[in-house]
């Protein structure tokens, strides 16, 4: 009994690691980035970006699960088909120093923007 007990805590703890504690290393794009989606996750997935001015992001989608097809970027009203084993290009519009994030449509896949110097 005690085993399922200490299975479900492990459990919970890299539910808690993975969705609030997991902090991915930092990225800065620049124009050769490309963010490959693939086995439910964005790499990079933690990506600095500099504040106000247009930038665009290429995402490589490897990943055939349909969920990885859309990419939200729900602050800027960004919603980009991502086509299967082609490079996507997505732009973005000036942004105000911050954190945003991206994301798939069910938040399986999550990212972070961070608009900085
Ligand atoms: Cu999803």
């Amino acid at each position: 009994m005690w085993i399922i007990n200490l299975v479900g805590v492990v459990f919970v703890g890299l539910i808690v690691w993975w969705f609030w504690l997991y902090k991915p290393n930092e990225v800065k794009a620049n124009k050769d980035l490309i963010i490959t989606v693939e086995n439910g996750v964005y790499s990079p997935s933690y990506i600095t970006v500099p504040p106000n001015q247009a930038v665009s992001l290429v995402f490589n989608r490897k990943d055939p699960a349909p969920c990885a097809e859309q990419l939200l970027i729900p602050e800027f009203n960004i919603s980009e088909s991502l086509v299967l084993n082609q490079h996507t290009r997505v732009h973005l519009p000036a942004m105000p120093t911050g954190e945003y994030e991206f994301h798939c449509q069910m938040k399986m896949y999550k990212g972070t923007l961070r608009v900085s110097e």
